[in-house]
């Protein structure tokens, strides 16, 4: 039977896979999907991590959703209803909602898992239909510090600037705050290449994880400190000589700054902040000097914290400071984290952007976009609330009273969760779309049930920047529609002035023309030309008429950057440390992060029963449980400021003794999280506050 190549429904690896039909006897008249490998495919030659294989395992689950629910004002149950009687509802209350409180009384909350066209069409239904300024989405907690230190820095943000394969050919790779061996497994082999050449892997972790293992250099860092650590990289380069000097003079700006602030990181007061020994540091520096390649490489536990962009930033200067963006086989990048991280952050669901990743604020960019949608420029809303301050208004005064949500269980994964849960309640009206009855649904007004992943078609721009197409292979159950019905059908009862299109090649067509001569344009990539090509890599501008296509940009910087100058910014960034530091009552340092086999909130893969789902832990060193009295396995329970947590303990030797580690897949670790916000990219401090841990 032919196979339908397809993409997975999960991480931003977007690994290829190839989807045949078979039929399973002919009582049931069943057709089951198998998943297997699509070995061309060159992010993941074929390989796929325990998730990726077992994706089709919601098929014909009695956890997924098919009809939309409403809830009983008698009862305060949900029960099912049709979908006219669901949609109907929704655009009434929004009407009255509007009416009485104004436009913004309406939010809307998305997703990096939506694909490109949703991830459009919702930002063009927010302004249009809606004409909320109220609209943000979860990746404002992926890799939005990396995205404003990218823009700060090179004037563009892409996850990575070059194919993730470049990885093999550096000479050494720095990982700062990654746990790639887990969060995107297939990509692992690029390192285990790169030491197979003689390359060298650095990894900066607090805890040895599979990918420390694949380590020349660990460095276990106290959570919330790589900043100066990355300042006492930098003494130590200019002390040592080993500055580009040449490279720095003719492609950047600021280095002075950045010279001068790094003279007060000395390797003693650096140890003295991060835990890191002056002979780490200085190793860590002698790898750095003497290669021709480096790569550094940022993930979340370098950017989810109250000071990730100036994190970032600091990372950046030290790539600058060798020489290396714009080099062959080196420079900066992020680790993207959702399926479209990349691709839903640039077409319109940010509370700041427009597509092809215009400013809602530049007039210039209203009026393009204005004039693609067949709207006046004027009647555009301005720039929203980010995620968390968009979630923290909910229900106040002067905040929204009815949030529309895509693609995001808010109730597991927001920081601060108790709280944020309190301001969901405190709607008027609550609106989910989802393919399960995540934490998030079971607190909605109105549920309604949509197609997910190759269930439909769409594209995804993975960490790459690139575009690729995740085609239908699989018929959806019964019951459900996709986001794009669901926005067109309100947009529609709503009487939105423009029409709302399902047909997603029609709408990528469209999203084309709003990016073009936009940072992120995709005026030239057809679904066409991405079946063909395996991808195609923004910005790929349509060509003139009688000029040969654009081929698309795998490589960024090699000439110059996106800045105005051309020249790569160095920023200085000024350490300030944690928003929360241990003290008697909270002694400890609390860190969050991922497992192999469950995804994110965990709505999806905790439904799956070939994955693992063993509940959140407590990951500490036996050191401290022997201080604390814990044993393997037994419950104890963490408390912050925030909230408390009960799960059984994980003792291992592979964690810093003053820092513990709770997985977010299950509902409880973000009762404990600090909702402190990045200045510049509104980043929560998921990655560290001060806590206690009692048996
Ligand atoms: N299995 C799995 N894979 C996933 C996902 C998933 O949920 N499950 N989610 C996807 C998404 S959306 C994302 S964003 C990516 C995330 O991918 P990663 O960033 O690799 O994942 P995390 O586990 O959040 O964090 C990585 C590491 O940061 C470390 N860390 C914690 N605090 C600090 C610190 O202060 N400094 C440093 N240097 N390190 C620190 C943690 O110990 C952890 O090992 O994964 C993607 N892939
Ligand atoms: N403590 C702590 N908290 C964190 C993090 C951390 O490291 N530590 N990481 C943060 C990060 S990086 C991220 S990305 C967030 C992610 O956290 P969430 O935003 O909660 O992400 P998911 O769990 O992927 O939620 C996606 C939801 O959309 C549904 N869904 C899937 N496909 C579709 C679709 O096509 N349409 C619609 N409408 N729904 C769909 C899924 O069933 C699921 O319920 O969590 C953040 N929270
Ligand atoms: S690494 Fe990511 S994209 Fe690849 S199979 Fe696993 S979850 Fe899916
Ligand atoms: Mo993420």
């Amino acid at each position: 039977m032919d196979a339908t190549r397809t993409h997975c429904p999960y991480c931003s690896l977007q690994c290829g896979m190839a989807i045949s039909r078979v039929a399973t006897g002919s009582a049931a008249r069943r057709v089951a999907i198998e998943i297997g490998p699509w070995a061309e495919f060159p992010v993941n030659e074929g390989a796929l991590c325990r998730k990726g294989w077992t994706a089709g395992g919601l098929r014909g689950s009695r956890e997924r959703l098919t009809s939309p629910m409403v809830r009983d004002r008698a009862t305060g149950e949900l029960r099912t209803a049709s979908w006219d009687e669901a949609l109907d509802l929704v655009a009434r209350r929004i009407a009255v909602l509007q009416a009485a409180h104004g436009n913004d009384a309406v939010a809307v909350f998305g997703g990096g898992g939506l694909t490109n066209e949703k991830a459009y069409q919702l930002g063009r239904f927010a302004r249009v239909a809606l004409g909320t300024s109220q609209i943000d989405y979860n990746g404002r907690w992926c890799m939005s510090s990396a995205a404003s230190a990218g823009n700060q820095a090179f004037g563009v943000d892409r996850g990575l600037p070059f194919p993730l394969a470049d990885v093999e050919q550096a000479d050494v790779v720095v990982l700062v705050g990654s746990n790639l061996a887990e969060t995107m497994p297939p990509a692992a082999r690029h390192l285990d290449r790169l030491r197979e050449r003689g390359g060298k892997v650095v990894v900066i972790d607090p805890r040895l994880t599979p990918t420390g293992e694949r380590a020349d250099l660990l460095l276990q860092p106290v959570p919330g400190t790589d900043l100066a650590l990355a300042l006492g990289v930098l003494h130590l380069l200019d002390a040592q000589g080993a500055v580009d000097e040449e490279y720095v003079a003719r492609r950047t700006t600021g280095f002075d700054d950045v010279r001068r602030a790094a003279a007060a990181w000395w390797p003693e007061r650096v140890e003295r902040t991060t835990g890191i020994a002056t002979d780490e540091l200085h190793a860590l520096v002698a790898l750095l000097a003497s290669a021709d390649k480096v790569m550094v490489l940022t993930a979340r536990g370098a950017e989810q914290h109250a000071q990730g962009t100036a994190t970032v930033l600091g990372w950046i200067d030290v790539a600058l400071a060798l020489g290396m963006p714009g080099k062959e086989y080196a420079g900066y990048g992020c680790l993207t984290g959702q399926g479209n991280g990349q691709g839903g952050r640039e077409h319109g669901q940010k509370a700041d952007q427009l597509p092809g990743y215009r400013m809602i604020d530049d007039p210039a960019a209203r009026a393009h976009v204005a004039q693609v949608w067949g709207v006046a420029p004027e009647s555009l809303p301005g720039k929203g609330r980010s995620a968390y301050e968009l979630l923290d208004a909910l229900g106040q005064d002067g905040g929204p009273k009815a949030l529309l949500v895509h693609a995001s269980n808010i109730v597991v994964s927001a920081p601060n969760a108790t709280h944020v849960t309190r301001r969901l309640e405190a709607l008027d009206l609550l609106v989910v779309c989802d393919i399960v009855m995540s934490e998030t649904a079971a607190l909605a007004d109105v549920v309604l049930p949509v197609t997910q992943w190759a269930e439909e078609t769409g594209t995804m721009t993975n960490l790459e920047g690139r575009v690729i197409l995740r085609q239908r292979a699989v018929t959806p159950p019964e019951g459900v529609r996709s986001d794009l019905d669901v926005i067109a059908g309100l947009a529609e009862r709503l009487g939105s002035p423009i029409p709302f299109s399902t047909d997603p090649e029609e709408i990528f067509a469209e999203l084309g023309r709003a990016s073009a001569g936009g940072k992120a344009d995709y005026s030239g990539i057809s679904y066409e030309r991405i079946v063909e090509e395996q991808g195609v890599f923004w910005p790929c501008p349509a060509a003139p008429a009688g000029e040969s296509p654009h081929p698309g940009t795998p490589r960024m910087f090699a000439d110059s950057f996106a800045t105005p100058d051309g020249r790569a910014r160095f920023v200085v960034p000024e350490y300030v440390g944690p928003a929360e530091e241990p003290d008697p009552s909270y002694p400890l340092h609390l860190t969050t992060g991922r497992v192999l086999s469950q995804y994110q909130s965990g709505a999806q893969t905790r439904r799956i029963r070939d994955l693992p789902d063993e509940g959140a832990f407590v990951e500490m060193h036996p050191m401290l449980a022997e201080r604390i009295g814990a044993h393997d396995g037994r419950p104890v329970v963490v408390r912050t400021r925030r909230g408390e947590l009960k799960a059984p303990a994980r003792i291992v030797t592979t964690i810093r003794p003053d820092t513990v580690f709770v997985p977010f897949h299950w509902v409880g670790a973000n009762r404990l999280t600090n909702d402190a916000l990045d200045p510049s990219s509104r980043m929560p401090e998921f990655k560290v506050c001060a806590a206690a841990v009692l048996v």
